[in-house]
């Protein structure tokens, strides 16, 4: 589809001609392999994309139909009723679980589904008004519309109305959908939509910078499909539209005062810092990356550099979650990175994929996809229960709930008011094969180790790369190399930070101690020597069909260790193996978690337990534990042991403590005393 659209690109810019300001001339020098040409047969997430396939979706369609979703669109086509739901933004559940049906029908073909996406989106194109306009919060009763929505179109869209926002959700799952299917029925919409959205919004008509980003990533989707300039002029007009605004109060420390809830403080290229609303942000980040690499922006690209430099050293959790602070869903300062009260949004780990894979391919360097995948096999797909309809709209990173202070545990739910979470990994799973490779010209990058095949044109000549590994329970990773005819060409194997001694590509993080293990290539057999680039082995050979090359990488259990300034982990070490971080859950661990201790000295066992979770490599070790003797006033460590599961599949068990982060020795006990009322409830 890449080529596809490149082809649309030249095509659409030597028809319509570009001459303004948003000009083409440039584009990501990596492109990714499309995920129509990778075939999973991976244990990891052949599963996980089924499950999606046949759970996820079918419950996003249902729940979609059971809020009141779906009536929306009917009741705006017949100009008729009240506005059913809650939010405003309510209409992109359904375009973002027509995105992830899409993806999914071109992996598992289903006539039935395909049957009811149709139907579906006839039911979008009849609420759609005759100018494009779509947006059931208004169209039902545009005397009466949702109050967030304004009295008048577009009115409220700096603020909460979502107008664009769910412009961009459609455009993003109109561009999927004509990718995975080839129909053009959601595109049409998307377009007829978009072409208002166009000729509202730009110099000397409209201005705002939309309240929540999303818009800009879908305009430049659209621009790849049709070649048209105004998507991407559009998209680049609504960047440069933040830091504009005159209305806030620049002195409040309040972001939604001050802007920077919204990215609206300062303009984007003045911006240094990963600011207010994560999902916003990240999903900002993701299109400053797209304008720059299609437009050769310098000061945008370096805007973009110094954010994600940022974040990785400073707003960053361990387990990849991103938005520390639960009021406003926002980035905290730096180093504010609490764990009791981690907010880490699964929207938020889902856009922070799409922006490293787009940092990923301006640059080539491996750490983008070290943090993609640290996003995605912990901190993302936590939020997912393992049925596939239980989510995590926020992802703790403790859950404390001691003798003396019982709390409400998080569960995971069905689904919530809002939504967004759910339906954005129903999304993002059915697109990860488009994940796993890149290409620059003689240049094929590994950058996820998922086994299956994926089929591409190197040297204008078929290869074919087959991944089998049992990744990322074992570090043994096996790669057949089959080029239609013998060619030369370099194989760059993305070698894990955590595989050469980086927790993370910054300080945030470190490992407490180095590793004897190294890591080691074999090509047919034969030890070989390679050099690293940018974090890649880079094996150039004339490739033979049947070449195999196997990489070990080292799996021992690692301790982390955060920089001192996050003051939540002081005196604390996490626990790593391969990309997974580890947890400690009340079930495994004598109904506790919060009282164990990780001595330097403690040794860790690991073990594959196929019974357990769906099949986890556990960590097991004997600690000190510490047990209050509550009649007899007492306070002791005894040994333990600990078991910790991957992060990723906490809380599928029922509720109770938690912990990523253990203390390393006791250095002082809170005494406090029981509330009166729990004592009461206790009689
Ligand atoms: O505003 C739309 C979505 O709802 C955001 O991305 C989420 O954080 C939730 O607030
Ligand atoms: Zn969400």
């Amino acid at each position: 589809m890449y080529s596809n659209s490149r082809f649309l690109l030249t095509a659409g810019l030597l028809a319509l001609g570009f001459a303004a300001q948003a000009q083409a001339v440039a584009d990501y020098p990596i492109r990714p392999v499309p995920f129509t040409q990778v075939k999973l047969a991976d244990n990891f997430w052949l599963p996980r994309l089924k499950t999606n396939t046949d759970v996820t979706i079918p419950a996003s369609f249902q729940r979609c139909e059971a809020t009141n979703r779906v009536k929306n669109f009917e009741m705006a086509a017949a100009k008729s009723g009240k506005f059913a739901t809650t939010f405003p933004f309510d209409d992109t559940d359904i375009y973002k679980t027509i995105e992830g049906a899409a993806y999914s029908l071109s992996l598992y073909p289903d006539e039935h589904l395909k049957e009811y996406v149709d139907a579906l989106i006839a039911k979008v194109a009849a609420a759609q008004e005759p100018d494009g306009y779509l947006y059931t919060a208004r169209t039902i009763d545009p005397a009466h519309p949702h109050s967030w929505a304004g009295s008048a179109r577009w009115e409220k869209e700096r603020e909460l109305s979502h107008e664009l926002y769910n412009s961009g959700h459609l455009y993003e799952a109109a561009v999927a959908h004509y990718q995975a299917t080839g129909q053009k029925n959601l595109l049409d919409i998307a377009l007829k939509n978009a072409d208002l959205v166009c000729a509202t919004f730009g110099p000397g008509k409209r201005a705002v910078a939309p309240g929540h980003e999303i818009v800009e990533m879908g305009l430049v989707k659209l621009y790849r499909v049709t070649g048209q300039p105004k998507y991407l002029q559009t998209a680049k007009f609504f960047i440069d539209q933040r830091g504009q605004y005159k209305g806030y109060d620049a002195k409040s420390t309040d972001g939604w005062r001050n802007g920077q809830y919204w990215q609206d403080d300062k303009p984007v290229v003045d911006q240094k810092e990963a600011e207010g609303h994560a999902v916003r942000a990240e999903y900002l980040y993701s299109a400053m990356a797209d304008v720059a690499a299609l437009t050769g922006d310098k000061p945008l690209l370096a805007a973009v550099d110094t954010i994600w430099q940022n974040m990785v050293s400073k707003k960053f959790y361990v387990t990849g979650g991103t938005g520390a602070v639960p009021g406003g869903e926002r980035f905290g300062a730096n180093y504010e990175l609490p764990n009791t009260t981690a907010y880490n949004e699964t929207c938020a780990s889902v856009a922070d994929v799409y922006w490293n894979q787009r940092m990923f391919q301006l640059h080539g360097e491996a750490k983008y996809a070290d943090i993609l995948e640290k996003v995605l096999y912990n901190g993302l797909i936590s939020g997912v229960g393992l049925d596939g309809k239980s989510f995590f709209y926020s992802n703790a990173m403790q859950v404390k709930n001691s003798a003396s202070f019982p709390q409400t545990e998080p569960a995971r739910a069905g689904w919530f008011d809002c939504s967004c979470c759910p339906t954005n990994l129903a999304r993002l799973f059915p697109a990860l094969p488009g994940y796993i490779y890149g290409q620059h010209d003689k240049d094929v990058y590994v950058n996820l180790f998922v086994s299956g095949t994926a089929d591409l044109q190197v040297n204008k000549q078929p290869v074919q790369l087959v991944q089998q590994n049992n990744y990322p329970w074992d570090g043994g990773l096996k790669f057949t190399v089959n080029p239609a005819r013998t060619t030369d060409f370099n194989l760059l194997v993305r070698i894990p930070g955590w595989a050469r001694g980086e927790a993370m590509p910054s300080s945030l993080y470190t490992f407490a101690t180095p590793s004897a293990e190294k890591v080691s290539i074999k090509i047919n057999g034969k030890t070989t020597p390679y050099t690293l680039r940018n974090g890649y082995a880079v094996l150039a050979r004339q490739w033979r069909k049947g070449d195999v090359v196997d990489v070990t990488l080292p799996m021992e259990v690692r301790r982390v260790v955060a920089d001192a300034r996050v003051q939540d982990d002081l005196g604390k070490v996490a626990l790593q193996r391969g990309p997974l971080m580890y947890c400690a859950e009340w079930t495994d661990n004598q109904g506790r978690a919060s009282n164990l201790l990780v001595p330097a000295s403690a040794t860790f066992i690991s073990a594959f337990r196929p019974d357990l979770l769906n099949g986890v490599t556990t960590l097991t070790a004997t600690v000190p534990a510490v047990r209050v003797d509550e009649a007899a006033g007492t306070i002791q460590t005894v040994p333990q042991t600990l078991t910790a599961i991957p992060y990723y599949a906490w809380a599928n068990r029922g509720k109770g403590e938690m912990t990523v982060w253990f203390p390393a020795k006791v250095v002082d006990v809170d005494v406090v005393t029981r509330p009166a009322v729990q004592q009461e409830e206790k009689k």
